[in-house]
């Protein structure tokens, strides 16, 4: 079971026990940290969907809370209580999320103690008592709520037949009485989209950035652009990571006023292998969100992460010679913070060696490649698990250098790169030896500028 699982991460938040898929309800309530997600407690698998609660002080160190919400007793596996939100109502925590009901998708609202640990699900539920009517939809579910002046919004995600993914704008006098405005946003952002799931949108730089998981996409994307009479007209697309092991992100303002976005790393391993495991689901590092001038997305950890360090190897700047590997001896490890400047010099690839065997039969790359200007995570002799190799655009600017900030943790590589690139795979090394790191160019000649790796600390005490 779950004891001796080597993949089980260290400082990544798991369930205690079963599945975990999206988080919710992110908050920061009398200053503590809580965490909510899709949770089946009873197997390592999508279904029977509770809100599980952790909380934190510094956003690293989690502590289980009694699980928040049941889907009703006697249900089937498809019902539960499904994504929302966590929003203050004058003092008053109230989680806005979807239950669903014989298969029917509706958005309900609980009111919590003022610790959070007790939740009551409103008599008056649901507080919409559907989609707009009309228009055929695929799904109607997952929210994001937000304070307009004296009045609440909602958007609530959807697909439109023939139309697209869709996001329904919603305005409330109270948490309980809501008033269709119409479409917020409507269309494709993958190819042939049916159904955005979990939007998010708030406010940044002067601009509204609209965070989707669209399916059949499978993978978070973000539209930034302009909020007007209550429509979105988006102007610039990115990938907020572009793998699909990142997904159903969510994002809050903290205390500090500072956006945190935490995203669900699902397994890329076999269904028998989760439920023999015993667990399911890992959540990424909380990443700041800022916009960039250029309408991009400005994404790094949150600087609490920093507090797992222990100890800390440094290189002095190196050429790294045209196709070769050069093994750092002195680090090795799989719970490791690495933070690289690389000039890419000549070299057509550059990039680090992560979890590999001595002879490298067993290893995973973190790879720049020049042209067509892109990060990627070769995964194909990571070990078991999924073998493809996800990547993000990334083109570098003339004379401008890669920055990477890594995480390895057991079975999770985070990847951060100039503060606007997100990538992360899900990896199963099979070997006991495979804790190995390099550095390698090929069909040319780079430069390290400087490199930084930190031994972390375990911080998740799962049994
Ligand atoms: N997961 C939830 C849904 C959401 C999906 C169900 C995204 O509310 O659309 O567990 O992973």
């Amino acid at each position: 079971m779950t004891s001796n699982d080597r993949y089980r991460p260290g400082y990544h938040f798991t369930p205690p026990a079963g599945w975990m898929n999206d988080p919710n309800g992110l908050i920061q309530w009398h200053g503590r940290y809580h965490m909510f997600y899709q949770h089946n407690p009873h197997e390592a698998r999508w279904g029977f969907i509770h809100w599980g609660h952790a909380v934190s002080n510094d956003l690293i160190r989690w502590t289980d809370l009694p699980i928040a919400l049941a889907p009703e007793p006697g249900s089937p596996r498809g019902d539960g209580c499904w994504s929302g939100v966590a929003v203050d109502d004058h003092g008053i925590p109230t989680l806005v999320y979807t239950e669903v009901r014989n298969g029917v998708q509706l958005p309900y609202i609980a009111t919590g103690s003022d610790d959070l640990v007790t939740w009551r699900k409103h008599p008056r539920n649901p507080v919409i008592p559907g989609p707009p009517e009309g228009l055929e939809v695929s799904g109607f579910r997952d929210h994001c709520v937000w304070r307009e002046g004296d009045e609440w919004r909602q958007i609530i995600g959807s697909g439109i037949v023939g139309q697209g993914g869709a996001c329904f704008l919603y305005r409330g006098r109270s948490l309980l009485e809501w008033e269709y405005l119409g479409l917020l946003c409507v269309g494709s952002v993958g190819e042939n989209d049916e159904m955005w799931e979990c939007p998010d949108f708030f406010a940044s730089g002067g601009r509204h950035v609209l965070v989707l998981s669209p399916l059949p996409l499978n993978q978070a994307v973000y539209l930034v652009g302009r909020y007007q009479a209550n429509r979105f007209t988006p102007e610039v697309h990115g990938t907020v990571d572009g793998s699909a092991d990142f997904y159903a992100p969510q994002s809050f303002v903290d205390q500090q006023g500072r956006r945190i976005m935490v995203g669900w790393l699902r397994e890329a391993r076999s269904e028998t292998a989760q439920l023999n495991a015993g667990w399911s689901g890992a959540m990424s590092l909380p990443r700041l969100i800022t916009l960039r001038a250029d309408g991009r997305l400005r994404m790094t950890p949150a600087p609490e992460v920093e507090t797992l360090r222990s100890a800390h190897i440094t290189h002095a700047p190196h050429d790294l010679a045209p196709d070769t590997v050069a093994a750092l001896d002195e680090l090795h490890g799989d719970m490791i913070e690495i933070a690289t400047t690389i000039d890419p010099g000549t070299a057509r690839r550059v990039g680090i060696t992560l979890l590999a065997s001595p002879n490298r039969e067993e290893e995973t790359r973190v790879i720049y490649e020049r042209l067509p200007g892109r990060l990627l995570i070769d995964r194909t002799r990571s070990g078991s698990g999924s073998s493809d190799s996800p990547s993000v655009a990334l083109s570098l600017d003339p004379g401008e250098m890669l920055d990477l900030r890594i995480f390895v943790d057991r079975s999770i590589v985070e990847v951060f790169a100039n503060g606007h690139a997100c990538l992360t795979a899900r990896v199963y090394p099979t070997r006991s030896d495979s804790d190995g790191v390099a550095l390698f160019a090929e069909n040319g000649i780079a430069h390290l500028i400087s490199f930084d790796a930190w031994l972390l600390s375990a911080v998740m005490k799962r049994s």
